[in-house]
């Protein structure tokens, strides 16, 4: 397979100035007609064949201005040769025939539970007509179907029964085509301006009292858009489909949002705080999508990271606004160091922006999304907040109705704002993740603060140049008092040093504060300096951090030496625990230990070989250890902590819910009985799954696991929940087996991509059962992987990242993992998706 490069890129040979679309929908057999009003593109060269994309289409007829041609496509689409060219403009009429019940690769026109829907992005358009399909090709769409079907939806405003037009110039990846039988949910929103805009999300039958969440979060979404950013809807209506079968999690097409089902059916009984506040994020971002995707859309699929990354980014702002910013914050870096560090770090790294690839759909990565989200934050404080809202308005009033690339992007900052970002764009074409050092002393009352920068070779890049890096630094004095507020400091070079005169003592350094760049900081603290951060820091990104160092060199500690839990770790969490003054969700997050993917990860960064066994076995030890010094306390915190009242989905509410379970997780430990009283006592989801994951944690759970069962079988989403916990709860031992086990129960429906990644991503999730010796768990994943690419080669790709982490591991894992790999490689008719994967991660 062919790698496309950045550098191949040139300018498409025509523009399409209108598309008219015609739907004659049949589950086998749907005609799809297609007139294409189009010029030659003076930024191209001219006299250029006419090239478009098509896949698995069957050719009916194809004319150019009325008159027949007889030109057959190939494999990936269809040429017309210069010489049938018009050197004006002309229209062009295709019309093909396309099976979308037969098509499980869910891109393109698929069905889902009788529904016909679409997936475009990023190259799904070719599998539904012959086009140019790639994004600095944006047309006007009008749209008609033909089905007996009532629900009939595409982008931008109605134009009657089935039919549509969309006044906003769009790439094709932005189609979207929604035809069944559905019910909305519906309200209104008036724009700044007063445009009065409908609003619906439509679901199946029966799940529209399920909407009422994400429809808040809509609402909120839009007017925060005007509030911060200045940004205005632009249809007179704005549609959210609710769709079962689905790759990822929502899509952005102009006016029609289609979104996986589990990102917008909520309610007390069914959805966990977690997916609430995930519902709000997604349906954010999506919304958000408008005017950072849509009105200013990416020139070509190596510029990803202009939408995904600057859209991310929104949507955390949004979050954190709607909710606790720096809880959202601490939040937002564990998943950030949990996914994208660990892609970074390992065979699949790849830049921000990236130079070449084989397959799009396997760059939908937490690089392109959470690091390039991280690469704006940093922009943001390096130029102020001023500043960055002048480039904004700047980039919205430039590049609308445009197709932009990363150097439009930041050259909007240099005209705004005056920085010279030459360096800077480091971030976006260089792998990996910086590594700092930090040394310092204290002389004649000038405390100096060493930096030292190493950026780690990631394959293909073996050379790096040093980052521009900004440093949130503060100092406290070791009675805790702020003796140097939050300052920034900007590293440039590898080594760089900073005084700070006129202390009276050495000062203990508060450095990254709300995480000011994603890099790995190396630094030797004390667990005395650890447990005054934590207990006095005014950053509570930097407080929270503290407490993970400290619980982090416990857990080190004991693995490597066998060291008993420390009691100053164990003191200091209980202060923490304890502090009625703290947001109990800061508390919640303090509580929590590291994950044994993180303890993995970390043993690995300094030169270490981590045993999954032996990482589960230290955590268990911590957490009982911890439980029985906070035994006095837990019985009254667990009372205090319960939410009275009626159900409220707020910030607040789900941080007293996720302290309470934390705290009666630790319990557990000593004692289950509480465990199973919340179990049954039960007021929301997140109780309820909560208390069956600690039962089950602790061996215990099988009556309530099968009362879980009886009670929600009905209910796809939560039998998803069902099944994925008893997967990610299994002792190590067992993790295979129970996986196994599942997947030959009656409802594993492996070709819904929610079951097939409760099932599977689990056991993947599940560290020590999925790294077990026996090597049962890599044999499984690569069974399933097999057989899931040919039916969806996309999600089978993506589930392949749980391999990525091979090269941390022994001799023994690396040839079991590295054996997978090859006997998936080694089947025929693989995928590009998930051939590329294998060759990446084979290196
Ligand atoms: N822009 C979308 C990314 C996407 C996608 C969504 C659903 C199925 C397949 C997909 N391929 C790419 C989602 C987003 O980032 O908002
Ligand atoms: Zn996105």
């Amino acid at each position: 397979p062919t790698a496309i490069l950045l550098s191949d890129y040139t300018p498409f040979s025509h523009l399409i100035d209108h598309v008219t679309l015609h739907f004659t929908l049949h589950p086998l057999q749907t005609r799809v007609s297609a007139r294409l009003s189009l010029r030659p593109n003076p930024a191209a060269v001219q006299g250029q064949d006419l090239r478009l994309d098509g896949e698995n289409l069957s050719l009916l007829s194809l004319a150019l201005n009325g008159k027949p041609l007889a030109h057959a496509p190939d494999e990936t689409g269809l040429t017309i040769p210069a010489a049938d060219l018009p050197n004006g403009p002309f229209t062009l009429e295709t019309e093909v025939e396309i099976s979308p019940q037969t098509n499980t690769s869910l891109d393109g026109l698929y069905m889902s539970n009788g529904m016909y829907c679409t997936q475009c992005e990023a190259q799904g358009f070719r599998k539904i007509t012959f086009y140019p399909d790639r994004p600095d090709v944006m047309a006007r769409f009008d749209v008609t179907m033909d089905t007996d079907l009532p629900t009939q939806l595409s982008n931008g405003n109605p134009t009657g029964p089935g039919a549509w037009h969309d006044p906003w110039p769009k790439p094709a990846y932005l189609f979207a085509l929604v035809a069944g039988d559905l019910v909305a949910h519906t309200d209104h929103f008036t724009t700044l301006s007063g445009r009065r805009v409908t609003l619906n999300i439509y679901t199946r039958a029966g799940d529209a009292h399920k909407c009422a969440y994400a429809m808040d979060s809509l609402i909120r979404s839009m007017r925060w858009d005007e509030q911060v950013y200045g940004r205005e809807y632009d249809l007179d209506i704005f549609n959210i489909v609710a769709v079962d079968d689905f790759n990822m999690g929502a899509m952005e097409n102009k006016g029609l949002n289609i979104f996986n089902s589990k990102l917008v059916l909520a309610t007390p009984d069914t959805a966990t705080d977690d997916d609430y506040a995930r519902i709000e994020a997604v349906i954010a971002h999506e919304y958000f999508h408008n005017w950072t995707g849509n009105r200013i859309t990416c020139r070509d699929w190596f510029q990803l990271c202009l939408k995904e990354g600057l859209t991310v980014y929104r949507d955390q702002q949004f979050s954190g606004d709607m909710r606790s910013a720096p809880v959202k914050r601490i939040e937002d870096v564990l998943a950030l160091r949990a996914r994208q560090f660990r892609e970074d770090g390992g065979p699949l790294a790849h830049a921000v922006r990236p130079d070449s690839y084989v397959e799009i759909n396997n760059f939908y990565t937490a690089t392109i999304y959470e690091k390039g989200a991280e690469v704006i934050g940093m922009l943001k404080t390096l130029v102020g907040d001023a500043a960055y809202a002048d480039a904004l308005n700047l980039y919205f009033t430039r590049h609308d109705g445009h197709a932009a690339t990363i150097e439009d992007w930041l050259q909007v900052f240099t005209d705004a704002t005056g920085h010279d970002l030459t360096q800077f764009k480091h971030w976006y074409t260089q792998a990996g993740t910086p590594h700092l050092t930090l040394t310092d002393d204290f002389k004649n009352g000038t405390y100096t603060l060493y930096i030292k920068q190493n950026n780690p070779t990631t394959p293909g890049q073996p050379h790096k140049d040093p980052k521009v890096i900004p440093i949130a630094l503060g100092l406290l004095s070791t009675s805790g008092a702020e003796v140097l507020p939050t300052t920034i400091l900007t590293l440039t070079q590898a080594e760089h040093s900073f005084e700070f005169p006129n202390l009276t003592a050495k000062p203990i350094p508060s450095a990254l504060r709300g995480f000011s760049a994603p890099v790995v900081l190396h630094q030797t603290q004390s667990n005395t300096d650890r447990a005054i951060l934590l207990a006095h820091d005014t950053d509570a990104f930097n407080k929270c951090e503290a407490g993970r160092a400290l619980a982090k060199s416990a857990l080190t500690d004991h693995i490597l030496h066998q060291t008993p839990t420390p009691h100053d770790w164990l003191a200091a969490i209980t202060a923490v625990t304890r502090e009625t003054t703290l947001d109990p969700a800061f508390r919640a997050l303090t509580l929590r230990l590291p994950s044994d993917d993180d303890i993995a990860q970390t043993l690995h960064a300094s030169g270490h070989i981590p045993d999954p066994a032996a990482i589960h076995a230290a955590r268990r030890t911590l957490q009982t250890d911890l439980a029985n010094h906070l035994k006095p306390h837990l019985p009254s915190l667990i009372a205090a902590h319960q939410t009275p009242g009626d159900f409220s989905p707020s910030a607040i509410a789900a941080g007293h819910r996720a302290f309470r379970l934390g705290l009666l997780s630790l319990m557990a430990r000593i004692d289950t009985a509480p465990a199973t009283h919340a179990y049954q006592n039960a007021k929301s989801m997140t109780e309820q799954l909560g208390a069956l994951a600690i039962l089950l944690d602790n061996g215990m759970g099988q009556p309530e696991l099968a009362q879980f069962h009886a009670q929600w079988q009905n209910d796809r989403l939560v039998m998803d929940k069902w099944f994925g916990l008893q997967i990610s709860m299994a002792a190590p031992d067992h993790a295979a087996h129970i996986t196994k086990f599942l997947t030959e129960h009656a409802d594993f429906d492996w070709k819904n991509p929610n079951r097939f990644r409760a099932v599977i991503a689990s056991l993947a999730a599940n560290h020590a059962g999925f790294h077990h010796a026996s090597g049962q768990g890599y044999a499984l994943l690569a069974d399933w992987l097999i057989k899931l690419d040919p039916v969806n080669p996309q999600t089978a790709a993506r589930m392949s990242t749980a391999f990525e982490t091979w090269p941390r591991y022994d001799q023994t894992r690396q040839t079991l993992i590295r054996n997978e790999l090859s006997r998936i490689r080694q089947t025929p008719n693989l995928s590009r998706n998930l051939g590329e994967m294998l060759d990446r991660m084979l290196g």
